[in-house]
């Protein structure tokens, strides 16, 4: 089944995403997320000028031998650009084999290990009152687990917090604004707002948190065991991943378990942190680590060290991107929970998604392929819009992580 064709689909319902789309002579055409949060034209033009003109008249059935065209092939592999727009292709390619076989992409996987996919929510506040409060209308919602991101007190911007009414969006209009930000107070603010979580919700409910690499070895390291009494499900990105030597300070010094990599892009970034058990979580998602052909092999080295997965599932991707994680999640036995941070609602007069939220899961229907359609004539009336991640500093005015 050759492909014929392959463009790229750039639009902005309330944000960014970037979908690629293969079209093969069989008439099938499959879809690929390759949204990359404030990076998303760069992918666009490496998929326009490389990777399109290299796949055109390639079996779209050979997945494999095209992944290895596109990673074992290239002599500058890796990296979040070229690894998303790689990803991209194999979602693309996963789609056009479900549809030519008439069937979900979870039945090519191995089929469906559960029902439906756990997945939590994000509860937000400017305050620890208001945080707790988003929390317990999350439960009332019906999810069982909810990851807590509340202002800091002293500070002007936290990362995860929404202000006002808007949804909170990790992605500003314009140039990257500046953050700042202090660990000390981060540091002796967290578990009270943490015990008064766990107290006025009960032991049943799930409880996550986001670092977002903001700490130190040593300081993640200390509040693992500090949150400890309140048994969170995860404690996500304690440290910058490049330096995993210091994931083994954290768990020389605690149990709270330990997710990591929505920034990661291969399964090399997590050797040593799965076959070490210095982590209990992959947060690679099959949109930026490789597509479904990669993480299936991540998911599998992870199952092997009784680490399991938690996608990365915010915003930014796309819900082609969602729908990719949601065929892994339900198929594979060492499944965790999945990340969930709805589209606003104008996202649906863009995609027609073939998942739905029902009490704490996410169901998926029988759609052959991946069950996401793009409506292009829609996508077009919602150009592209220049956005960027803030860049943090410390209060002195170091540059920090984000
Ligand atoms: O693009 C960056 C966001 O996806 C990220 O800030 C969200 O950390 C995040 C999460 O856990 O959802
Ligand atoms: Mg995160």
């Amino acid at each position: 089944m050759k492909i014929t064709g392959a463009k790229v689909i750039v639009c902005c319902p309330s944000r960014n995403f970037v979908t690629l789309k293969i079209e093969t002579e069989a008439g099938i055409h499959g879809l690929g997320d390759a949204t990359l949060n404030g990076r998303e034209l760069a992918v666009v033009a490496f998929l326009e000028e490389y990777c399109i003109p290299a796949l055109l008249g390639r079996d779209a059935r050979q997945i494999e031998d095209v992944w290895h065209y596109f990673y074992r092939g290239v002599y500058w592999r890796r990296g979040a650009v070229s690894m998303a727009a790689l990803s991209a292709i194999d979602l693309a390619l996963w789609d056009i084999k479900g549809k030519a076989l008439d069937t979900p992409v979870y039945n090519l996987l191995g089929g469906r290990s559960r029902d439906a996919v756990l997945v939590y929510a994000h509860a937000t506040g400017d305050s620890l009152a208001s945080a707790v409060e988003s929390a317990a209308r999350c439960a009332e919602a019906g999810y069982r687990a909810i990851r807590i991101q509340a202002a800091v007190p002293g500070l002007t911007d936290t990362y995860g917090v929404a202000k006002g009414k808007v949804p909170y969006e990790p992605a500003k209009r314009g140039l990257a604004v500046e953050e700042r930000w202090d660990t000390a107070r981060y540091l002796s603010f967290l578990p009270t707002l943490f015990a008064e979580a766990r107290q006025q919700l009960g032991p049943d409910v799930h409880l996550l948190h986001d670092v977002h690499h903001r700490c130190t070895p040593i300081e993640a390291a200390r509040l693992a065991k500090q949150l400890e009494p309140y048994h969170l499900w995860w404690l996500e990105d304690p440290v910058a991943g490049e330096l995993q030597e210091g994931l083994r300070l954290i768990r020389q010094h605690s149990t709270t378990p330990i997710a990591i990599g929505e920034v990661f892009n291969t399964i090399y970034d997590y050797t040593t942190l799965i076959t070490e058990q210095l982590i209990d979580f992959v947060r690679m998602p099959p949109a930026h680590g490789g597509g479904i052909t990669h993480l299936m092999k991540v998911a599998a080295l992870a199952g092997v060290y009784h680490v399991r997965t938690g996608f990365h599932g915010a915003t930014d991707i796309s819900p082609v991107g969602m729908a990719a994680s949601l065929h892994v999640d339900v198929t594979i036995n060492n499944f965790g929970i999945q990340e969930h941070m709805p589209h606003q609602e104008i996202v649906s007069e863009v995609f027609d998604v073939g998942y739905q939220f029902e009490r704490g899961v996410m169901v998926l229907d029988e759609r052959p392929g991946l069950g996401v359609e793009i409506d292009e004539e829609q996508a077009a009336k919602f150009p592209y819009r220049a956005a960027a991640l803030p860049v943090n500093r410390l209060t002195d005015g170091t540059l920090w992580h984000w």
